[in-house]
């Protein structure tokens, strides 16, 4: 990782934080984290240069499958910080992209960098 790479990332960060205490939406559902069998289904829209979510935080089991549904105007590249690092593509339209189960607790980074953003933090625990 390069330091522009971080110093970039600190700055979507803090941008992310603020635009969700301000609009205080989201995934904070207690209820809602955690359960091992179930597939987690992420929703994720490019559109232009925006993507939707945007550094929402979403809490995955150790392991558990993780499904990304994804609606673009443009095909492209999503990249997830895991260990070892995924890279999975999608095509304009309709893509439904399968991660590799996350085996260690941590939070997980799952960006565009063609955007240069955070689209959600996977919280694995
Ligand atoms: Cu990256």
């Amino acid at each position: 990782m390069t330091i522009t790479h971080l110093a970039r990332r600190v700055a979507v960060v803090v941008t992310a934080t603020a635009l969700l205490s301000l609009t205080a939406c989201g995934d904070d559902d207690p209820a809602s984290s955690g359960n091992q069998s179930e597939t987690k289904k992420i929703a994720i829209t490019f559109a232009g240069d925006t993507v939707t979510p945007n550094g929402e935080r979403v809490d995955v089991a150790v392991g558990q499958k993780i499904e990304l549904d994804v609606t673009a105007d443009s095909a492209g590249e999503i990249h997830v910080h895991s260990n070892p690092e995924q890279e999975l593509e999608y095509d304009e339209g309709s893509t439904t992209l399968t991660l590799d189960p996350i085996e260690q607790p941590g939070v997980v980074d799952v960006e565009s960098h063609h955007l240069e953003q955070t689209i959600v933090q996977l919280e694995v625990k």
